[in-house]
């Protein structure tokens, strides 16, 4: 692995989004309004998100704060995970494959009256805002981003889940034609995960849409991806197609390959190790660190809660 820079110490918390750019960023904004004529002459439209590039970057709430640095854009949009481009790290060029624009989204299952929407509508609908979130994945390595996006209990309320819906379950893309990930038949794709309403409608649960003050690179799941930042990384799921609501626990994608190492839960904790090797530390790319795991990824205020009650679950993997 070559990530040894050191370069994520220097940047201060503030490199996110200055505030001069979400200030032109308003000017943008009012512009487009304006009419059609002055959204198609291509003033910050950047490819072909540009229905809502003009949207970036998002004004940051100021409670979702770090401990830590942010890390390099560099690193955090060049070693990534995403299967369905590859079982290794650096799958960011082979991604720029997939075509994010026009994407429709699902919305089904247990819900008032199922929808599609293009996913720019749907981005247009909801109330962008940044956040600077932590994010461990269960390798054991960490990264701390600013995304932009939506708090996802937004989407929840417009979906209008029928009283018996338990779960939301996520399903990401399937095209093997330009995934080459998806050649290995043996991974039960699409991607999929699921969160409890409760963990969906808590505060913390957040649809990315953008990172560093732009529309989410293709690498990092655009147009839309799951941002859970108290749970190990896989839980994220990146470039969503169908939101489902249902009252099954669904089995998800890792859960499906190997339950006994990647659960249902997921959520972090340094002194439950996972099978294969400690997690009670973590690799803080672009700083050279290996820092303490924390509870709950630190997030144990906000979580904690959703599972006091549960006994003889396996919480932790
Ligand atoms: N669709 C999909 N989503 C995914 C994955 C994946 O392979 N496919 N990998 C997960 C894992 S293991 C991690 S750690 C994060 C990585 O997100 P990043 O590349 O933006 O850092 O994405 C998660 N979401
Ligand atoms: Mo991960």
């Amino acid at each position: 692995m070559t990530i040894g820079s050191r370069r994520g110490w220097e940047l201060p918390e503030s490199a996110a989004t200055p505030e001069d750019k979400f200030l032109r960023r308003r000017d943008l904004v009012k512009a487009l309004a304006a009419g059609p004529i002055l959204a198609a002459s291509g003033i910050g439209l950047a490819g072909p998100a540009w229905a809502t590039s003009g949207l970036y970057p998002a004004k940051r709430n100021p409670r979702y704060r770090l401990d830590r640095p942010v890390t390099d854009e560099k690193i955090v949009t060049t070693y990534n995970n995403f299967y369905e481009f590859g079982s290794h790290k650096q799958i960011w060029k082979a991604a720029q494959k997939l075509k994010t624009r026009p994407w429709t989204v699902t919305v089904d299952g247990m819900v008032e009256k199922p929808f599609t929407v293009d996913a720019d509508e749907l981005i247009r609908k909801m109330p962008l805002e940044e956040r600077l979130y932590r994010h461990r994945c269960v390798e054991a390595w960490s990264i701390a981003v600013p995304w932009s996006g939506f708090a996802l209990e937004a989407l929840v309320a417009m979906a209008r889940p029928s009283v018996g819906a338990k779960y939301l379950e996520m399903r990401g893309f399937h095209d093997a034609s330009v995934a080459t990930g998806q050649r290995q038949v043996w991974y039960p794709w699409p991607y999929l995960e699921a969160l409890t309403i409760e963990e969906a409608t808590n505060e913390l649960a957040f649809i990315a849409t953008g990172a560093y003050g732009k529309p989410m690179p293709k690498q990092n799941g655009a147009p839309l991806r799951l941002a859970v930042p108290w749970k190990y990384g896989f839980k994220s799921i990146k470039s969503i197609t169908r939101f489902t609501f249902t009252d099954k626990r669904p089995v998800s994608f890792w859960e499906e390959i190997a339950g006994q190492e990647y659960g249902f839960w997921a959520n972090v904790n340094p002194e439950v190790d996972h099978p294969r090797w400690s997690q009670a530390t973590e690799r803080q790319l672009g700083t050279g660190q290996r820092v303490p795991t924390l509870l709950y990824n630190g997030y144990a205020e906000q979580v904690a809660h959703l599972y006091k009650d549960m006994k003889g679950e396996a919480l932790f993997r």
